[in-house]
C-alpha cells in the first residue's frame, strides 16, 4: 500500500483530526495572556527559551485552521489557555482572551470542523505556584470554576470536550523525573499530584455536567512496558511501570481504584480521604483519549524509595526524540481500553506522531517521508482493532505545526506543517500533503 492509501480503509465516520496545545503554539505575548509555570520554569532550567511566542498562533489561527481544512481533516484538538481567560487572579476574565476563542471556534465551524478542545495542557497560571501548584486541591477547586467558565461561555460551539491531557506528565515527569514544569524530583510531591489531577478532573467534570455538558473525556498518555528480558525480577519492575505510568490513572478513572503494586508503594504519600476522592474521580466519562508514542524497555534497579526500576530505549528504530518505534503498542492500549475497563466507550486516538529532522528537497519540499510511515504503521493498528469491533472513533496526528516543544524548545518538530519560528512562515510537509491526498 502507497503511503496513506490507508486511510481510504477506515469507516466513512471515522474521525481524522489533528492536535495542538495553547502554550506550544499561541504565543503567550499577545493578547494579554498572563504567565504560567513554563514561563517560569523556561526561565530557570532553559535558559529562557519559552512559548512567549511560539508560532504566533494567536494572530495566525485562520492561516492555521485553513491548513486543517486543506488537508482534508474532519476535527481539530486545541487546549484553552487558562492564564489567557484568567492572567490576573480567579475573577478578572482577559476579555481579549476571551474573544480569541470565540474567534477561533467561530473559524473551526465555518470550516465546517469539529472542535476537540482540552481544558488543561499544562500551562497552570503561575500565581499557583507559591500556593503549592498542584499539591494543592484547591487547584483542583479552581480548575473546575475554570471549567465552569469555559462552559458558559463556549458550550454552544463545541460538544466533546476533554479535562485534562496526560495526567502523568502533570504528575511523575514534573515532580518526580523533574523534566517538565515544576521541575521537582520529589516522591511525595508527585503522589499528591498524581491524585490530585484526577481529583480536578473529576471536579470539572461536575462542573462541566452542572452546566449541561454532556460528551466529557480525559486523555491519558500510555507508555508500553517492555522488560528488558525474562528474569522475573524485571517482569516485576515492567509491572510497577506499568501501574504507575498507565494503570494508576486508568483504574482511577474507571474503576475507582489505584492498583496495588503501586499503592503499596505510594499509598503513605495520599491524603487520608483519598478513597472517598475515588468517588468523584471515577464519575463516568463519555469517551476516552489515548495518547501514544512509544515503549519503553524496562529493568529492575534497588531504589531506596520502591520505586525499584529504570528504563531504557532499546533496539528499534528511533525518532529525534530517541523514542522507539512500537506500533503494536498502540493497538495493545486500545484492546486493553477494551477488554479491562469499558466495552463500549468511545475511543479517541487523542495524539500519535514523531519528531524527526525534516530533509528540505532542492524543491523546497519537505520530505518527511519516516513520518509518513510512523502515522501509517500506527493506522494499521487501529484498523486491526477496528476488525475486532473495538469503538475507536477517532485519530488525530500530532501535530499541526512544528511547535514548543517543551524541556527541548524548538529543537524537536512533530509538525505536518514547517514552522519558520523568526517569520512564522508555515510551510507543509509530505506528510500533510500525503493526507490531503487520502482523506
Ligand atoms: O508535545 C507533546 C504534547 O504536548 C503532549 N504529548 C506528547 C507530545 C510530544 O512530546
Amino acid at each position: 500500500m502507497n503511503n496513506l492509501s490507508i486511510l481510504k480503509k477506515f469507516p466513512t465516520d471515522f474521525i481524522f483530526g489533528t492536535a495542538t496545545s495553547s502554550y506550544q503554539i499561541e504565543g503567550n505575548s499577545f493578547g494579554g495572556c498572563g504567565k504560567s509555570i513554563w514561563d517560569e520554569f523556561a526561565k530557570k532550567r532553559l535558559k529562557g527559551v519559552d512559548g512567549q511566542k511560539a508560532c504566533n498562533h494567536f494572530n495566525y489561527f485562520k492561516e492555521d485552521i485553513k491548513f486543517i481544512k486543506e488537508a482534508g481533516f474532519k476535527a481539530y484538538r486545541f487546549s484553552f489557555s487558562w492564564p489567557r481567560i484568567l492572567p490576573i487572579d480567579h475573577n478578572t476574565i482577559n476579555t481579549e482572551g476571551l474573544d480569541f476563542y470565540s474567534r477561533l471556534l467561530d473559524e473551526i465551524l465555518k470550516n465546517d470542523l469539529e472542535p476537540f478542545p482540552t481544558l488543561y495542557h499544562w500551562d497552570l497560571p503561575l500565581r499557583f505556584s507559591s500556593l503549592g501548584g498542584w499539591e494543592n486541591q484547591d487547584t483542583c477547586k479552581r480548575f473546575a470554576d475554570f471549567s465552569y467558565i469555559i462552559s458558559e461561555k463556549y458550550s454552544d460551539k463545541f460538544q466533546k470536550i476533554a479535562t485534562i491531557n496526560e495526567p502523568w506528565c502533570v504528575s511523575w515527569l514534573s515532580h518526580y523525573l523533574g523534566e517538565h514544569a515544576p521541575g521537582l524530583t520529589n516522591l511525595s510531591s508527585a503522589v499528591k499530584t498524581m491524585h490530585n489531577i484526577l481529583l480536578a478532573h473529576g471536579m470539572s467534570l461536575q462542573a462541566l455536567r452542572s452546566n449541561g455538558n454532556n460528551e466529557i473525556g480525559i486523555v491519558l498518555n500510555n507508555e508500553y512496558p517492555e522488560p528488558f528480558n525474562e528474569d522475573p525480577k524485571n517482569i516485576q519492575a515492567a509491572k510497577l511501570f506499568d501501574n504507575i505510568y498507565n494503570r494508576w490513572f486508568s483504574d482511577a478513572i474507571f474503576k475507582g481504584s489505584y492498583p496495588e503494586l503501586a499503592l503499596n508503594i505510594l499509598e503513605k504519600y495520599l491524603p487520608k480521604n483519598y478513597n472517598s476522592q475515588l468517588k468523584i474521580i471515577s464519575h463516568p466519562i463519555d469517551w476516552i483519549g489515548i495518547n501514544y508514542y512509544t515503549r519503553s524497555v524496562i529493568k529492575y534497579l534497588n531504589a531506596d524509595d520502591g520505586i525499584d526500576y529504570e528504563c531504557e530505549r532499546g533496539s528499534l528504530k528511533k525518532t529525534d526524540m530517541g523514542w522507539e518505534l512500537y506500533p503494536k503498542g498502540l493497538s495493545y492500549f486500545i484492546e486493553r481500553i477494551h477488554q479491562e475497563y469499558s466495552d463500549d466507550i468511545p475511543i479517541y486516538v487523542t495524539e500519535n506522531g514523531m519528531a524527526n529532522n525534516d530533509q528540505i528537497s532542492f524543491n523546497e519540499v519537505i520530505e518527511d517521508q519516516d513520518r509518513v510511515e510512523y502515522f501509517q504503521l500506527h493506522l494499521k493498528e487501529i484498523l486491526d482493532c477496528l476488525k475486532k469491533g473495538i469503538q475507536v472513533k477517532g485519530y488525530f496526528a500530532w501535530s499541526l505545526l512544528d511547535n514548543y516543544e517543551w524541556a527541548f524548545g524548538y529543537e524537536k518538530r512533530f509538525g505536518l506543517i514547517h514552522v519558520d519560528f523568526e517569520t512564522f512562515k508555515r510551510t507543509p510537509k509530505e506528510s500533510f500533503n500525503q493526507f490531503s491526498k487520502y482523506l
